[in-house]
């Protein structure tokens, strides 16, 4: 597990051109809006405002970069689904977040978070195909799983195992309230903390 000594926010980036340039491998947290990538972020830095949160789905709407240890970035990625714009407009934030996972060097692994209560749907399989393509490393973080009672959650898992065509050991239970699931992403980011950022 790795600990956390130290974690800062470097940028947020509106246009790929604008993507900080360094060495460290990098993590991504993907998912739609309101599924808690900023909360998860902020539970697993044990920080409780280093992200902004919020109950209305569009809070994420750059790229977020933060250093830990000065080892690993981490990348806070806005929603794909719509969020409602300060001045009225919606908008889709997917073709960012195409272009970052294409286009990103840095990006070692990415954290696709599905909410517990909802099958995953063609955003996320299109997410992990691409991904996939991409020969990106992914794991799949349930989020919220404190808003399900434990027959509900397993049941759930089951059918969002069968429904990726994966097993559940390639599923990471989480939930940014109770702080479960912290030791085994915090396991996994270690993995890949001090890897190079060079793609081979
Ligand atoms: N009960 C519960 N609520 C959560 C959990 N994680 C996030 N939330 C709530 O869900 C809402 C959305 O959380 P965010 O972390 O802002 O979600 P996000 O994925 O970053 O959303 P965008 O930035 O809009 O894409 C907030 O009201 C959080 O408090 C969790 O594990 N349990
Ligand atoms: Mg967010």
């Amino acid at each position: 597990m790795i600990k956390i000594n130290d974690v800062y926010f470097l940028k947020s980036c509106g246009s790929p051109s604008q993507f900080p340039e360094y060495q460290y491998p990098e993590i991504a947290f993907l998912g739609r809006s309101n599924v808690g990538k900023s909360s998860l972020i902020n539970m697993l830095m044990n920080r409780k405002n280093l992200v902004k949160t919020g109950s209305r789905p569009g809070v994420t709407r750059t790229v977020n970069f933060f250093i830990l240890n000065n080892v690993i970035s981490i990348a806070d990625l806005p929603g794909f689904g719509y969020a409602n714009m300060p001045w009225g407009v919606k908008r889709t934030f997917m073709p960012l977040i195409k272009r970052y996972i294409t286009g990103r060097d840095n990006l070692k692994l990415a954290f696709l978070l599905i909410d517990i209560r909802r099958v995953p749907e063609r955003r996320e399989r299109e997410l992990l195909a691409l991904l996939a393509e991409n020969k990106i490393p992914v794991a799949v973080i349930l989020t919220k799983c404190d808003k399900l009672p434990r027959g509900r959650r397993t049941r759930n898992i089951k059918s969002i195992c069968a429904e990726l065509g994966v097993d559940d050991t390639a599923l990471f239970p989480t939930s940014a309230k109770t702080r479960s699931g912290r030791k085994e992403l915090l396991d996994l980011i270690a993995e890949y903390a001090g890897s190079s950022a060079v793609k081979p």
